[in-house]
């Protein structure tokens, strides 16, 4: 395939154009960039931002997720039938990604509200549900992991009386 996607091993800010192309019915090389090549620093210093998603189409290297979704837009067809619809589709897709990103940002910075404690329930009791789930989501997985470093959080969890306290005792089985 013509299409490579380099990328850390994650969904990120790449599994947009994963279902672009997935959808468009075209295939693609991965090439997953593990954490310890990243901080050795050699392939983040070839890297025009020194940032990844890195992405090839033939000869053509880009970086940037969006300049990539734009590109894969104009080779697909699916960046409006005019300049007009183009600007349009242009505005939904950076509206969107400023909602994800601030989701990212309360995931990442928020510190601390009891929306919080609600949420890190919610994110526990899914990993119960499915086990090891998390790892599918750095920036989840960066939240719960701050808010179980609190130390007396972590006392908490870590106790017994936590642990084996009854999920739920008010719902009949
Ligand atoms: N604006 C860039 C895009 O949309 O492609 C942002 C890319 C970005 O934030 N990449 C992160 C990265 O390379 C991973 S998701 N982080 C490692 C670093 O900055 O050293």
């Amino acid at each position: 395939p013509p299409y490579t996607i380099i990328y850390f091993p994650s969904r990120g800010h790449c599994e947009v154009m994963r279902m672009l192309l997935a959808d468009q019915g075209q295939s693609w090389k991965e090439e997953v960039v593990t954490l310890d090549v990243w901080e050795q620093g050699t392939f983040k210093a070839s890297c025009l931002f020194g940032q990844i998603p890195k992405f090839q189409d033939g000869k053509l290297t880009l970086y940037q997720s969006n300049a990539i979704l734009r590109h894969l837009g104009h080779s697909f067809g699916l960046y409006g039938k005019d300049q007009q619809e183009a600007a349009l589709v242009d505005m939904v897709n950076d509206g969107l990604e400023d909602v994800f990103r601030r989701i990212a940002w309360h995931y990442l910075h928020i510190c601390i509200s009891f929306a919080d404690y609600r949420l890190l329930d919610l994110l526990l009791n899914l990993e119960l549900l499915f086990p090891g789930y998390l790892k599918d989501f750095p920036l989840l997985s960066a939240y719960v992991a701050r808010l179980k470093a609190r130390p007396k959080l972590k006392a908490f969890l870590e106790s017994p009386e936590h642990v084996n306290r009854l999920l739920a005792a008010c719902i009949k089985m």
